[in-house]
């Protein structure tokens, strides 16, 4: 079938350079079919009928978890591959020191050659999708080819997909471009494979011209580019020139027992809880938490000068491992039903489990790779990074303005990362430039989240570093602008910085974390309203003694008090390594983070 045969498929609806897009596509990787989607509940069971016959998905035993099935990936396609992902600039230097970058140019002429006949043998869908509530002044709209109907299918669950995105974009819609292959193409009569993906990999991005390609990965990141590829790093350059920010945060609403609603955005890096957070259910009486989001946030100063946020996403693709109904009962109750799981393990009545959802390990399952396991084996039965990916709709907790077009109001920003040591439970920035300065110091210990050494500490601003589409420096500064403008207002979000992971001598955490991590929302939301003293510390405003009921949290004075401690040499030690890596990001750090982090040190 030749491209021209393939594309007049396309829906009346498509505008004429999506046609021609896909057309050149098709041209290039020769896919035996196209299929244009359209969202609907019929083509979604279709796909997912078809996934089971090809072995891609498995379908869960529908009296346990209706409607929900599990995906097992290829052993070397787990995570997102920080080594294989691009920001192709035009100047290197927009990439900046913590991004991989490559001339455009060169990197087209590669990828050209990788895709080329990359979809022979598969189908080519077309997957119009919408990052926002469709028609809202904050969304942004993209489309995907890709050759996975695994992708398709997240994808559908992750974005507002199908007939009702492709009709917003008109001759005159900015849209953006994504490619994706898994880069196995099929000889005539070659049986597939259940997980086709390929040794090599690239997940590219060209931010000028708002342009993805991924080859070679199904997983994730790697593969849902609507995602990180799209709604964090293409983008946060989107955003740089448009004067809005695309951050990785979760959003939340606080309703206090008066009945004031505050809206908080915070940035974990990948598996350190935003999905825990965001669903959160209060300890403290009176409190109620309800969700926005678990991942991605996009801030714009709205039109009353105050910052506004919306989840661009529709869904969560969760970590499975270490939810459970101790943890996080929403999560539980949310993937009862309706779910694709990848990677976690299959029991012998046709459900799922993973390390973390039960107290104890059935007697017997298969474990991701396909394998027997018993409680005795030694590897764990789930991959550490196993996944739920589940429509914002199924949580109970989901905020009525989740989908509000005009956003919500931002309170406050939270920073946090996964600290055994020197960071203290919460502390308040003095002022925006301060809070900067948090977020461009931000560390966080390694997870499964992404390939390395789990557990190894790495510089993680504004939980951005695999994450950016632009200088992570510029990052800063563009920050530093947004706030200035909403200082003018006079209405900037109060910054924090919060660690839940600090441990003591004897390795146990100091702080429970979990529902408990309550009692710090509700001081961030007094610090908000001014009802509530704080004093100084190196890191910045700390609570005074009795602001947070910590002993209704089972916490000792003593390790509430080691919760705040400061060991001046560590952080002194700390404040070296931050002049490290400011000099690795190079000239464009910002003077006032620069100014701020001398005030740090003067204050040891
Ligand atoms: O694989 S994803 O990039 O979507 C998840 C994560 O790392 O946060
Ligand atoms: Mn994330």
């Amino acid at each position: 079938m030749t491209a021209s045969t393939i594309t007049r498929h396309a829906p009346e609806a498509a505008d004429s350079r999506i046609v021609a897009w896909v057309d050149s596509i098709a041209e290039l990787t020769q896919p035996d079919n196209i299929v244009w989607c359209d969202g609907s509940a019929e083509e979604k069971q279709r796909m997912l009928d078809e996934s089971v016959e090809a072995g891609t998905l498995i379908k869960l035993n529908p009296e346990k978890r209706p409607n929900s099935y599990l995906a097992r990936s290829h052993p070397s396609d787990v995570a997102r591959v920080e080594a294989r992902t691009f920001i192709c600039s035009e100047n290197e230097d927009d990439a900046g020191p913590t991004n991989n970058w490559a001339p455009p140019a060169e990197m087209r002429e590669t990828l050209d050659g990788l895709f080329e006949g990359a979809m022979r043998g598969r189908t080519m869908y077309v997957v119009p999708f919408s990052m926002g509530p469709v028609g809202s002044p904050l969304a942004r709209l993209g489309v995907q080819v890709t050759d996975s109907q695994y992708v398709v299918l997240n994808m559908g669950i992750m974005t507002r997909m199908g007939a009702a995105a492709l009709a917003q974009i008109g001759p005159d819609t900015e849209w953006v471009p994504a490619v994706h292959s898994v880069g196995a193409p099929l000889q005539p009569g070659e049986e597939d494979v259940a997980w086709p993906c390929n040794d090599t990999k690239y997940i590219v991005h060209y931010p000028e011209s708002r342009q993805i390609w991924s080859y070679g990965s199904a997983y994730g990141g790697n593969a849902i580019l609507a995602k990180k590829a799209f709604a964090l790093r293409i983008a946060s350059k989107i955003g740089e020139d448009e004067g809005w920010l695309a951050a990785h945060m979760l959003l939340l609403k606080a309703t206090n027992p008066a009945g004031r609603a505050f809206h908080v955005a915070a940035a974990f890096p990948s598996a350190c809880g935003k999905t825990n957070f965001a669903m959160l259910r209060p300890t403290i009486p009176g409190w109620k938490v309800e969700t926005i989001g678990d991942d991605i946030a996009w801030l714009a100063p709205g039109p009353d000068g105050r910052l506004r946020a919306i989840n661009p996403e529709a869904g969560f693709f969760g970590v499975a491992p270490g939810t459970g109904y101790s943890t996080n009962p929403t999560a539980i109750e949310m993937c009862e039903q309706d779910t694709i799981f990848t990677n976690v393990a299959l029991t012998d009545d046709g459900d799922v489990w993973w390390e973390g959802l039960t107290d104890e390990a059935p007697a017997h399952l298969t474990d991701w790779l396909g394998r027997d396991w018993t409680p005795d084996s030694e590897d764990p039965a789930a991959h550490p990074n196993s996944r739920f990916t589940v429509a914002a709709a199924s949580c109970d907790t989901i905020a009525d303005s989740w989908d509000d077009p005009a956003g919500v109001p931002i309170d406050a920003i939270m920073f946090g990362g996964r600290r055994a040591t020197n960071v203290p439970l919460v502390a308040q920035a003095r002022n925006w430039e301060h809070g900067i300065y948090m977020g461009a110091t931000l560390a966080s210990e390694r997870t499964a989240a992404a390939e390395g050494t789990l557990g190894e500490l790495r510089r993680d601003p504004f939980a951005m570093l695999p994450f950016s589409g632009t200088h992570m420096a510029d990052h800063w500064q563009h920050w530093l602008n947004v706030g200035e403008k909403l200082q003018q207002s006079g209405v900037a979000p109060e910054i924090f910085t919060v660690n839940w992971f600090r441990r003591g001598d004897d390795g146990r955490f100091m702080w429970p974390g979990f529902t408990e991590n309550a009692r710090v929302l509700k001081w961030i939301t007094e610090r908000v309203e001014g009802r509530t003293d704080a004093v100084e510390s190196p890191f910045g405003l700390v609570p005074v003694e009795g602001a947070i009921d910590y002993a209704e949290a089972g916490v000792s004075p003593e390790d509430w008090e080691a919760l705040f401690e400061i060991d001046a040499d560590a952080l002194s030690a700390e404040a070296d390594d931050a002049d490290v890596f400011f000099a690795r990001m190079g000239p464009k750090v910002p003077e006032a983070v620069l100014a701020q982090h001398e005030k740090f040190r003067s204050r040891l």
